[in-house]
């Protein structure tokens, strides 16, 4: 990395777009409010409430649903640019299908959107960030091929009722954690557990239905209305633990497991699933006596579909691991993705640990796996649409860890943009406390705290949110930079 060029270099560019992220289940609240309907972590977290580590919920989260117009005014407090959050399927769409659309959804999403554009705010919309309708789950959600145009009904929806003002889309958030955790673990909603097959059927399907969504923005609305829609793909740093043969393959096999399955069908020159991995699970699939391979084919005509179909890479990125060919190796449930490329996984002790088990502060690793990225997809627009760090409730106020984390992932950043990656923006995650899935309220990601003992929900900013002010406002990054105050101004 470049540590050499000098201090007018290290700046981000005007329109570099500085913003937060968050996502629908995650803060909204308003579970069954007007005619919402029934999406699976209000079913999971109703029915199981076991699997959540401090038996909380999204029901009423950092309630959103009534508090809009503050979140908006913390945005103006920080100065951003941008802010990236999500629409819940099921507000829009109660069953689901297209047939029924909610007056009341349409419009508490109008107003959050109208409200950002006021301030000049520029709103950037995922579709699914994982609360998918329940009845499209009973109907087998992702493992179902007729998810891909059902999704595409829906985005279809969207961009009629929202695409005049929103001119970012994001079909998908996260694939991998949609189908290997929800479909093949037990670690995301709907909790599945087909360890065998439904990681890749969901990820075949979940990239038709990205793809169909693309091109009917491509073909029917960006003519009118002139936006950009990609996805975005979790995308952790995984590089070798020595410079072996063996450990730099099982790196290469480790990220195509992690993100290539929904990269290489959509970035790639040649589409399709990650060859290595197709042939090792039809290799396997075989002696474990399957019929058929686990992990389906894309006929020629799905291939050509999904080849492409992105106008930028949105990232989210957390952190590193090194990978080993032989050292470090966790006992996969048989068969399983995992189990499959049969790696191991290790990060060295010395790097910061976040209140989460699977974050540490990994140095370089936006450089790293950006640059990666660039090289392999011939140099693609990059958004990076969360980035952030957890914390205990303990802490409060004094978010010292997350500071160096943010000032190091801004470094990094700006060593990409030095050398010629084409990154538009930088998403933090997260604009405030909220729903951390699986471990409910118990890690906290936001520059706000939010108290949700309170009525309302109170918000108040963390250190690290005047230091991102700060960052914003001056477009360098003062190592030194101490607020004056803990209270909030909007300049
Ligand atoms: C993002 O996922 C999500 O998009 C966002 O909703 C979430 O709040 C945020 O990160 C913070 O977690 O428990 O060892 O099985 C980030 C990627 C990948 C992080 C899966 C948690 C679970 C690892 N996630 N990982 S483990």
């Amino acid at each position: 990395t470049c540590q050499a060029s000098s201090r007018h270099e290290r700046r981000f560019p005007d329109d570099f777009l500085f913003g937060t992220a968050t996502a629908s289940y995650q803060i909204e609240g308003g579970w069954n409010a007007d005619d919402k309907g029934e999406n699976i972590w209000d079913r999971m977290t109703h029915t199981n409430p076991d699997v959540i580590k401090d038996r909380s919920n999204g029901d009423v989260a950092a309630d959103t649903y009534n508090n809009y117009k503050r979140d908006v005014e913390m945005m103006r407090e920080l100065g951003l640019d941008a802010y990236r959050f999500s629409l819940s399927w099921s507000r829009i769409l109660p069953n689901g299908l297209s047939n029924k659309v909610s007056e009341a959804g349409v419009n508490f999403y109008n107003n959050y959107i109208d409200e950002m554009l006021k301030y000049n705010i520029t709103p950037m919309v995922t579709l699914y960030h994982w609360d998918l309708p329940q009845k499209l789950q009973d109907l087998g959600g992702f493992i179902n091929p007729n998810i891909a145009d059902w999704f595409e009904d829906y985005a279809r929806v969207v961009y009629e009722k929202f695409g005049d003002r929103v001119k970012h889309w994001i079909t998908f958030n996260e694939p991998r954690e949609v189908c290997y955790q929800g479909y093949g673990d037990v670690t995301k909603a709907p909790i599945l557990n087909a360890t065998d097959v439904g990681t890749y059927h969901c990820a075949k399907h979940l990239v038709l239905a990205h793809a169909k969504a693309y091109h009917a923005y491509a073909n029917d609305f960006k003519p009118t209305q002139g936006g950009v829609c990609g996805i975005t793909i979790s995308v952790n740093w995984m590089g070798p633990l020595t410079d072996t043969e063996e450990d730099k393959f099982a790196a290469e096999l480790k990220r195509q497991a992690d993100w290539g399955l929904w990269a290489e069908p959509i970035f790639s020159e040649e589409g399709g699933f990650p060859k290595e991995i197709s042939e090792i699970v039809a290799r396997k699939s075989a002696e474990q006596g399957y019929s058929q391979s686990r992990i389906p084919v894309f006929t020629d005509q799905e291939r050509e579909l999904a080849r492409g179909s992105s106008d930028f890479f949105g990232v989210n990125h957390y952190t590193a691991n090194l990978v080993s060919a032989s050292e470090y190796k966790f006992n996969w449930v048989i068969p399983s993705l995992y189990a499959d490329i049969d790696v191991g996984t290790y990060t060295p002790p010395e790097w910061d640990q976040a209140a989460s088990v699977w974050l540490k502060l990994a140095p370089n690793s936006i450089y790293n796996a950006l640059t990666h990225l660039h090289n392999k997809y011939n140099g693609p627009v990059f958004y990076i649409t969360e980035n952030g760090w957890s914390q205990l409730l303990e802490d409060r106020y004094e978010d010292d860890h997350r500071i160096k984390y943010y000032r190091a992932a801004l470094n990094s950043v700006l060593d990409c943009l030095h050398d010629g990656v084409d990154l538009r923006g930088y998403m933090a995650w997260s604009l405030m406390d909220n729903f951390e899935w699986m471990e409910g309220y118990t890690e906290r990601f936001g520059l706000y705290e939010v108290d949700f003992e309170s009525e309302q929900k109170t918000r108040t900013p963390r250190k690290s949110a005047f230091v991102y002010k700060e960052v914003i406002r001056s477009r360098v990054i003062d190592p030194d930079y101490e607020p004056e105050t803990r209270t909030m101004w909007i300049d």
